[in-house]
């Protein structure tokens, strides 16, 4: 029904409604409201100033009703409203169990998205309909912000941080994705198409481009920039070019803690990683040298990204 009204996206993600339910109870609220006391202002200015018999205005000194009236009330509402907002506001960060990782680059002024397989594209997305999908997002230059309606999400795209949002798309069909932060003069051409398929041909897209998966990916940039000539990644590697390793072993850390010189910890996830390669120096970890070099310049974000998805891939007991 609301994609014959325009203005209003088409719904095809399973949040969609929800969100689209507290959407409308907040502008019929608003507009019960502005009805409401506009009828009363405007009705009784008609009504006295008709009823012109030379009475005086009485003063209202207080009312303990009124004012329980006027404040009770209103704190319900908004209270509800609260409560309803952040229940969806859950939801909607809540990725399910079953997402798969899809990554997406924000540059002046395009979107460079990577599947699981490896398999990129730019400024188009394409997704399979009924599968959640995690967009783990990051920008090469300036704030970006990467919104596709029909989903009802929209997810702000920073330089030097990792941001995620999930959808999962319910309709098959091609839908708008805009950038919703100014970003400079290509700002309004940074736009593309999200593309809503069957699995089927989802795949059959997927073989019909080539590709390396991220974590392949990674490990071809780990062993061409020497990162193994410090970081074992397998626990039976003893000594690296016949020297006990410089660096941590990087395998079966991730999503686990590191112990940090100085006694703190650290979450060793994406953004964890990110750090030590760009800014190794900001946390050492706990009895290592500070040797490691920074690669500021030398790896672009996807890079990082694909280095990630290598060291997350890397299994076994630290
Ligand atoms: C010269 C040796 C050296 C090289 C080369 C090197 N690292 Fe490191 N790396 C270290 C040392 C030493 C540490 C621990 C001290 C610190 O935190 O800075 C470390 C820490 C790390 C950590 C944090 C590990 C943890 O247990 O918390 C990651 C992730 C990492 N390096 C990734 C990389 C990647 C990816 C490369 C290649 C692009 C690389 N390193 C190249 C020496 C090196
Ligand atoms: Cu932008």
């Amino acid at each position: 029904m609301w994609k014959d009204i325009p203005l209003v996206p088409e719904n095809a993600s399973t949040i969609a409604t929800q969100v689209d339910l507290l959407y409308w109870f907040l502008v019929a609220l608003t507009v019960f409201f502005v009805v409401l006391i506009g009828a009363v202002v405007v009705g009784l200015v008609a009504y006295y100033k008709k009823r012109d018999d030379g009475r005086k205005a009485v003063q209202i000194e207080g009312s303990t009703a009124l004012e329980l009236i006027w404040t009770g009330l209103p704190l319900l509402i908004v209270v509800g409203l609260f409560a309803w907002g952040t229940s969806l506001y859950v939801a909607m960060q809540k990725v399910p169990a079953d997402a798969v990782d899809m990554y997406v680059v924000g540059k002046q002024w395009m979107w460079k998205a990577q599947h699981p397989t490896g398999v990129r594209e730019i400024q188009d997305l394409h997704v399979p309909v009924g599968q959640a999908v995690r967009v783990t997002l990051t920008s090469e230059d300036v704030i970006h912000s990467y919104f596709i309606p029909a989903f009802r999400t929209k997810q702000d795209v920073v330089p030097g941080r990792y941001t995620q949002m999930w959808f999962e798309p319910t309709k098959i069909g091609t839908y708008d994705i805009f950038c919703a932060e100014y970003c400079g003069t290509g700002h309004s051409a940074m736009i593309g198409k999200v593309t809503v398929m069957e699995r089927e041909a989802y795949e059959r897209w997927l073989s019909g481009s080539t590709g390396e998966p991220p974590e392949v990916a990674g490990r071809n940039l780990f062993e061409s920039m020497r990162c193994g000539s410090c970081h074992p990644v397998d626990a039976a590697v003893k000594e690296i070019g016949g020297a006990p390793p410089r660096g941590p072993l990087l395998a079966g850390l991730f999503g686990k803690e590191v112990d940090l010189q100085g006694g703190g910890k650290a979450l060793m996830n994406d953004e964890y990683i990110r750090e030590s390669i760009l800014k190794p120096q900001a946390k050492i970890v706990a009895n290592y040298e500070p040797v490691m070099p920074s690669y500021e310049g030398q790896l672009g974000e996807e890079q990082i990204l694909q280095l990630a998805a290598y060291i997350k891939s890397l299994k076994g007991s630290p």
